[in-house]
């Protein structure tokens, strides 16, 4: 990063600070805070969790050393973090226990039943870049949202947005969890916020509502048993183990933050791209297992659940097929798949069949 910040004048960049959050909100982020780059604590957790293998198959997770823990060494000259945040919970899509609780229907995370959020938050990082420019001048930055190796929680928790929970995710007093982060690490010298204080207290309530137990202590989740790992991240076949636990969550999981107390303070998102889209919300099992590769492609383009591509949806789909009460429908979407040209899609499929058929057993 060229370093520019000395030529701005301390007046410049009080004025900036001042303005900063304002300029965030008309771009639609609901609050912005300005972080430390302190994270010597969460190095240290990063560090263990990663010894410990708890990042699975997400190797990315410890590509890039100490760079994640450091930003000013990932982009050298980064003096503070500008970190934002956006509120994504769709408030017109289906109540999530009632689509949890009948197993017919397929549970996609609710901050995937609209559009991709990557790269309307991103668009949005570069515009407010862009208005501190034509204020200030030029200026070393780089934007990131979900996209490189920051640990995005802690910073937006030293830039006061919020606290890490036990169930791992960053939580606003104001506005629960149902938000996405993004920052800008810039050179500026910036004054920076106080970090919020943690407000868990003696709640665990997220902890047992883990289906697969992932949240294995306060604040420590393993992602290799995390639904949401599960069905977006792991590559092969998910471990036999684990799958009836998965339920009908097809596309990540919200548990640990639909039971959290906090999310009653939660803020539905005002972006319209967040809107659900193609019934998202509350789709049929053996509707969207009926879905060809093209349909698959067509349909999901622009959404976050095209990135794992149609072998992974499949496969999400099967287990929650044979989760699903036992039903002569689900029987034959079943076998119309039976012969996948997918190997992990095949297995899968002969998993619920076995299912399906024992459940029928048991009911007779
Ligand atoms: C890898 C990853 C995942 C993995 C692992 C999750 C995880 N907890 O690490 C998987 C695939 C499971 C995942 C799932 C989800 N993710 Co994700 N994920 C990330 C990613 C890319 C990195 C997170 C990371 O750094 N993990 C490293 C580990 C070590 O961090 P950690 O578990 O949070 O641990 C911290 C603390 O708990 C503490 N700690 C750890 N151990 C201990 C031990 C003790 C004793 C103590 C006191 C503290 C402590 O220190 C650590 C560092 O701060 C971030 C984007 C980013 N670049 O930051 C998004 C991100 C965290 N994910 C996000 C979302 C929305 C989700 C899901 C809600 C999606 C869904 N509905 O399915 C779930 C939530 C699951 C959950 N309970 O965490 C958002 C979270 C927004 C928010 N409000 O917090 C992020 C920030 C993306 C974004 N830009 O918005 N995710
Ligand atoms: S459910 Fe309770 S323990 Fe878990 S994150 Fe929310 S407040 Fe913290």
């Amino acid at each position: 990063m060229e370093n520019a910040a000395s030529l701005i004048t301390l007046e410049q960049l009080t004025s900036l600070r001042r303005e900063l959050p304002k300029l965030a909100r008309a771009r639609g982020f609901a609050e912005l805070g300005v972080a430390s780059l302190s994270l010597a604590a969460d190095a240290g957790q990063l560090d263990r969790w990663l010894a410990a293998g708890r990042h699975g198959e997400m190797s990315y997770m410890s590509r890039h050393g100490v760079k994640r823990q450091r930003p000013d060494e990932l982009i050298p000259g980064t003096l503070t973090a500008i970190s934002v945040r956006m509120d994504y919970w769709p408030k017109e899509a289906r109540d999530a226990w009632e689509v949890l609780d009948d197993s017919a229907l397929g549970y996609v995370s609710r901050y995937a039943t609209g559009r991709d959020y990557h790269k309307l938050m991103r668009r949005a990082l570069q515009s407010l870049a862009d208005d501190i420019a034509t204020r200030i001048g030029p200026f070393g930055y780089r934007c990131f949202v979900d996209s490189g190796p920051v640990l995005e929680k802690a910073l937006a928790r030293n830039a006061g947005l919020g606290w890490i929970g036990k169930h791992t995710n960053l939580i606003a007093r104001d506005a629960g969890s149902w938000f996405f982060l993004g920052e800008l690490l810039t050179d500026l010298p910036l004054v920076v916020d106080a970090p919020a204080s943690a407000h868990c207290g003696s709640c665990t309530a997220c902890m047992p509502a883990c289906p697969t137990g992932a949240i294995v202590a306060p604040y420590q989740l393993d992602a290799r048993r995390c639904i949401s790992y599960l069905t977006i991240e792991l590559a092969g076949a998910i471990p036999v183990e684990l799958r009836r636990a998965m339920g009908n969550r097809i596309y990540g999981c919200d548990d640990c933050q639909l039971v959290c107390p906090w999310n009653k303070f939660a803020r539905a998102a005002t972006h319209p791209d967040f809107k659900t889209r193609l019934a998202l919300d509350s789709s049929r099992l053996v509707d969207l297992f009926g879905w060809t590769a093209a349909e698959f492609d067509s349909r999901m383009r622009g959404s976050a659940i095209y990135r794992i591509g149609y072998l992974r949806w499949s496969r999400n789909i099967a287990v929650a097929l044979g989760n699903a009460a036992p039903s002569d429908a689900i029987l034959a979407a079943l076998n119309a798949r039976r012969d996948d040209p997918s190997a992990i899609v095949r297995e899968h499929v002969e998993w619920a069949l076995a299912e399906q058929l024992q459940a029928l057993k048991v009911r007779t």
